[in-house]
């Protein structure tokens, strides 16, 4: 009974036996070695699945585009448009306010900056009445936005939470580099997957992870670029 009693350390006493400088530098290394493994990993992975939300948006709005597209087809029947209607980027004034592809984007696919009733139009044509509502297609009022403090409209963003851009053929001129595969040519953008032209097509751009635009000329720049070709 007394052996059993004096064998048993006391609570201060383990606590005052604690660890070792060795063994604390030990634990220290090894959280070290650990963190230096997981962390970039865990950034990579993040990576990767923003970079698939992102082709997932992209994805989603360019199935909005062909929904514009029919419906505007349908629409205009009568006028026999020669080319398909896509929503327009050529920048241009309305209501005041200077609009660009990606301002234009939104409001053809969601039709929301012209509310009904304030007896204006514009290409998503959102008019007192109720007979003109068009939109918005494939969920595209679903998609992030960000507002432009240029002009204080909203335009999609990526999951890296940059702006997603958009151009419309065939006055095609992005000054953007269009990534191996694309012809130089302003007129029209190529389809990698069929090697073909899309007369009269568009382009819905993320700069992808890195958040800048691919440029060959800037050396050890991969093109990282999420767009609705290379989905
Ligand atoms: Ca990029």
């Amino acid at each position: 009974m007394n052996n059993k009693r004096y064998n048993l350390p006391t609570q201060a006493a383990r606590r005052t036996g604690g660890f070792t400088l060795i063994e604390m530098l030990m634990i220290i290394g090894i959280i070290l070695i650990l963190s230096s493994i997981l962390v970039p990993s865990l950034i990579a992975a993040r990576r990767v699945a923003k970079t698939a939300q992102t082709r997932a948006t992209i994805h989603l709005l360019d199935g909005a585009c062909q929904m514009y597209m029919h419906e505007m087809a349908d629409i205009l029947s009568a006028a026999a448009p020669t080319s398909p209607l896509y929503p327009p980027s050529k920048p241009g004034t309305m209501n005041g306010v200077t609009m660009q592809g990606r301002h234009l984007l939104v409001e053809c696919l969601t039709g929301y900056l012209n509310k009904a009733g304030d007896g204006a139009e514009g290409p998503g044509f959102r008019l007192t009445g109720g007979k003109k509502l068009y939109g918005p297609y494939n969920g595209a009022e679903n998609v992030a936005t960000v507002v432009d403090s240029t002009n204080n409209l909203p335009v999609f963003v990526d999951s890296f939470g940059q702006p997603i851009l958009y151009y419309c053929g065939p006055t095609f001129d992005t000054g953007h580099n269009t990534g191996t595969g694309f012809p130089t040519d302003a007129t029209y953008v190529n389809n990698p997957a069929t090697n073909k032209p899309y007369i009269n097509t568009f382009w819905i751009i993320s700069p992808g992870p890195d958040g800048e635009f691919w440029d060959p000329a800037v050396s050890g720049m991969t093109n990282d670029d999420i767009t609705n070709f290379n989905r």
